[in-house]
C-alpha cells in the first residue's frame, strides 16, 4: 500500500514535470540529454530544471518498467495461484468422491453384516460355510455344535477358508501317510484319523452335511509338486440303509479324464462289506473303503506310498485320468460346501 502511494505520488510529479518539460521544449530522451547543447548560455536555472526533469523522466521510465515487470510477475503469480486452487479443488473433488465411495461401501458392508447376522442367527452352525458367513475366515480346526433335532453329536472339522473363496468343510485328507485307510465299515461310517492330518470324516457325517445341495472339490498333488483338481457341482451320499451310494454330477477340473465318474451311482464298500460291482472284493484288493465299481478309476482312500515307492502298486492313492493306475499321489484333499455359498 505504502509503495503504491509513493509510486502514485512520483507519477503525479513526473507527469507535472513532463508537461513542464514539454512546454519548455526539453527533450525526454536521456541519451540526447547527454549531448552538449549549443544553447548552453541560457540561464542556469533552466538547465538545472532540464537535468532534473531528465533525471525524473528516466526514473519514471525505470519505475514504469519495474511496475510492468512487477505487474507481469503479479499476473503470473495470480494465474499460478488460480491454477493451484483449481488443482486443489480437483483434488478435493476427487477426495470427496473417494470418501463417499468408501462411505457407500461401508454402508453396504454394514447392511450385509446386519443381514448376515439376522439371516444366520436363526440357523444352526451347519458347516464351514456357515462359519464363514459368521466371519470365521481363517482356515483351521473348528467344532460344529451338536444338532439336537438330528440327534447328532458335535463334530470336529477342518475348514478351508481360502480355496476358491473358502467355506469348505474338508471330508478327507491324505498327506502324512501314517494313518491306515484299510478299515472296516464301522470305522468308515464314524470316521477316523486326525482332523489336522490324515482322516476320513465319516460316512454318516458326510451324509448329514450333503443333505443340502453340495459341491465337491478334490485337490490333488503329485510328487513333482504339481497340483490339480476335480470338482462336482452336485455331490450327495445316500444314507447307510442305501449303502452310502455316491451321486455326482457337473464335473469340471484339470486332472485329466474325470476319474470319479466310473464310481457314480455305486455303493460304498469296505474290507468287511463287499458292495462293489465285481466278482472280486475290490476293497480288499485296493486296501481302502470307497465306492468301488470293478474296481477303480480312482482310489483316493488307497495305500499311501512314499516318494520312490509311489509307482509300484495298484492299491495306491490313484487318479487314472492324471497319472494312471500305478502312481500313488502325494497329497489329496476332498472338501465340500453348499451350492448356494457366496464368498
Ligand atoms: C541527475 O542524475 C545524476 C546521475 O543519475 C546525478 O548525478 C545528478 O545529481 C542528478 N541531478 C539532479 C538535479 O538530481
Ligand atoms: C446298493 O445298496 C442297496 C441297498 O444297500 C442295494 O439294494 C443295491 O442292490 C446295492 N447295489 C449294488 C450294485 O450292489
Ligand atoms: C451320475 O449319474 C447321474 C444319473 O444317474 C447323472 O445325472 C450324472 O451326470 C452322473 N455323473 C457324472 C459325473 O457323470
Ligand atoms: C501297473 O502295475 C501292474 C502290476 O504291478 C502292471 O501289471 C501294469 O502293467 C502296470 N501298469 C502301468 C501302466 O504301468
Ligand atoms: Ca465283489
Amino acid at each position: 500500500m505504502m509503495r503504491q502511494t509513493a509510486v502514485l505520488n512520483m507519477l503525479t510529479l513526473g507527469v507535472t514535470l513532463v508537461l513542464l518539460g514539454q512546454s519548455t521544449g526539453a527533450q525526454r530522451d536521456p541519451r540526447r540529454r547527454a549531448a552538449p547543447t549549443s544553447k548552453a548560455a541560457c540561464c542556469e536555472d533552466m538547465r538545472a530544471l532540464k537535468v532534473q526533469l531528465a533525471n525524473v523522466s528516466s526514473l519514471l521510465e525505470e519505475l514504469w518498467r519495474k511496475q510492468e515487470t512487477e505487474a507481469r510477475g503479479l499476473t503470473r503469480q495470480m494465474l499460478e495461484l488460480e491454477r493451484r486452487s483449481q488443482n486443489q479443488e480437483a483434488r478435493v473433488t476427487e477426495a470427496e468422491g473417494k470418501y463417499s465411495e468408501i462411505n457407500n461401501r461401508v454402508e453396504i458392508m454394514q447392511l450385509q453384516t446386519a443381514q448376515a447376522v439376522t439371516h444366520t442367527s436363526a440357523e444352526a452352525i451347519y458347516d464351514c460355510a456357515s462359519l464363514y458367513t459368521r466371519n470365521y475366515k481363517i482356515s483351521g480346526q473348528y467344532k460344529l455344535p451338536a444338532d439336537e433335532f438330528m440327534g447328532t453329536p458335535e463334530l470336529e472339522v477342518y475348514c478351508d477358508m481360502e480355496t476358491n473363496g473358502g467355506g469348505w468343510t474338508v471330508i478327507q485328507r491324505r498327506k502324512v501317510g501314517l494313518t491306515s485307510f484299510d478299515r472296516d465299515w464301522k470305522q468308515y461310517k464314524r470316521g477316523f484319523g486326525a482332523i489336522r492330518g490324515d482322516f476320513w470324516l465319516g460316512n454318516d457325517n458326510i451324509f448329514r452335511l450333503t443333505r443340502q445341495p453340495t459341491v465337491l472339490h478334490i485337490e490333488m498333488e503329485d510328487w513333482e509338486g504339481e497340483v490339480r483338481y476335480a470338482q462336482y457341482q452336485h455331490f450327495t451320499l445316500s444314507n447307510e440303509l442305501n449303502s452310502y451310494r455316491l451321486h455326482i454330477a457337473g464335473y469340471s477340473g484339470n486332472a485329466g479324464q474325470d476319474s470319479l465318474r466310473y464310481h457314480n451311482n455305486t455303493n460304498f464298500s469296505a474290507k468287511d462289506k463287499d458292495n462293489d460291482k465285481c466278482v472280486d472284493n475290490c476293497a480288499q484288493l485296493r486296501k481302502g473303503g470307497y465306492w468301488y465299481n470293478c474296481c477303480t478309476d480312482s482310489n483316493l482312500n488307497g495305500v499311501y506310498y512314499r516318494y520312490g515307492e509311489h509307482r509300484t502298486g495298484t492299491d495306491g492313492i490313484t487318479w487314472y485320468g492324471w497319472h494312471g493306475p500305478n502312481y500313488s499321489l502325494k497329497r489329496v484333499e476332498m472338501k465340500i460346501r453348499p451350492q448356494n455359498f457366496r464368498p
